[in-house]
């Protein structure tokens, strides 16, 4: 396992080298740590089967399915699929997922603390995704903040974003929403949470998924602190040159595996719909989702 850090990049590293079809567990280990201290891990020249590619996620963990089918890979669930490329009744996947900022199962009682995402079709021009470490930002937020955040719960729910299924046709929007609502009821986490492995504090909050603050008592905050959050960490900024954004390229045969506690994270907008597909597999790992910040 060779690891290179990446120049000029905000985070992450990249690892030759490293065949999981033969690591031993002491490099799984190692692979693993360097996930919570790199937050990004890019595992070069990677040519793997689906099985063999599960396979390396059950070595991370326990693999957790998509909760929705459309988006399962016809003969492998485990793993959730992205795909542009359209075949009208052999339609596999899901079209442009994930171009909002977000964390992976946010909107879930226990999110999963690693994503895997494999490219297999990449389109001519850079197919990449955007990322920000919210433990950085809150590192880095004003006190003033800080004091206002300390304590409080952010309500999270996949509802604004949830994507029509071809089955949802001519059903009226009361009954999808009112199922939206049923199946993932909004979930309250802390807005500050410890890291279980790094100990590091990270703010727990995105675009797409957080939609309330509450204090510590319960009230509700009405007033604009969420904004004034989304807004310092970069997720409000429409040109994309917050000092917090990191762009994250793929080459061909890039499999890349990411801190999903510490991260937020959004497609990137290709302007022309060239054919893109991608895999993913997600992982709960062996330690709490979060430890309270206290
Ligand atoms: O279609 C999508 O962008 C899926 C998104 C709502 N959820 C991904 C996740 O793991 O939270
Ligand atoms: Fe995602």
């Amino acid at each position: 396992m060779r690891v290179t850090e990446r120049s000029g990049a905000r985070f992450g590293v990249t690892v030759e080298s490293f065949d999981p079809r033969t690591a031993s567990a002491d490099e799984f280990e190692a692979l693993k740590k360097l996930v919570y201290t790199e937050k990004i891990v890019v595992l070069r020249g990677q040519r793997l089967s689906s099985p063999e590619f599960i396979d390396l996620g059950r070595r991370l963990g326990r693999i957790d399915v998509y909760y929705e089918p459309m988006y399962h890979h016809p003969e492998y669930p485990e793993i959730f699929v992205s795909s542009n490329v359209s075949s009208g009744d052999q339609r596999v996947g899901v079209p442009q997922t994930g171009k909002f900022w977000h964390a992976d199962y946010q909107f879930m009682a226990e999110p999963f603390g690693l994503t895997l995402i494999y490219p297999q079709v990449l389109p001519k021009k850079n197919r990449g995704t955007y990322f920000i470490d919210m433990g950085r930002v809150y590192e880095q937020l004003p006190d003033e903040l800080k004091a206002a955040v300390a304590s409080t719960r952010t309500m999270h729910s996949p509802r604004r974003y949830f994507k029509i299924r071809p089955s949802d046709v001519y059903r009226p929007i009361k009954d999808l929403l009112e199922e939206i609502e049923q199946k993932t009821p909004a979930v309250a986490h802390p807005t500050v949470f410890r890291h279980p492995v790094t100990g590091e504090r990270v703010l727990y909050l995105s675009e797409a998924f957080a939609y309330e603050i509450h204090d510590a008592d319960g009230t509700v905050r009405t007033d604009d602190l969420l904004d004034r959050l989304l807004e310092f960490s970069g997720q409000l900024d429409a040109t994309f040159t917050s000092e917090y954004i990191h762009l994250q390229t793929y080459e061909p045969d890039d499999l890349l595996i990411w801190d999903n506690r510490s991260l937020v994270h959004r497609a990137l907008h290709t302007a022309t719909p060239e054919p893109a597909v991608s895999h993913r597999v997600t992982v709960h790992d062996a330690h709490p989702f979060y430890e309270d910040a206290s």
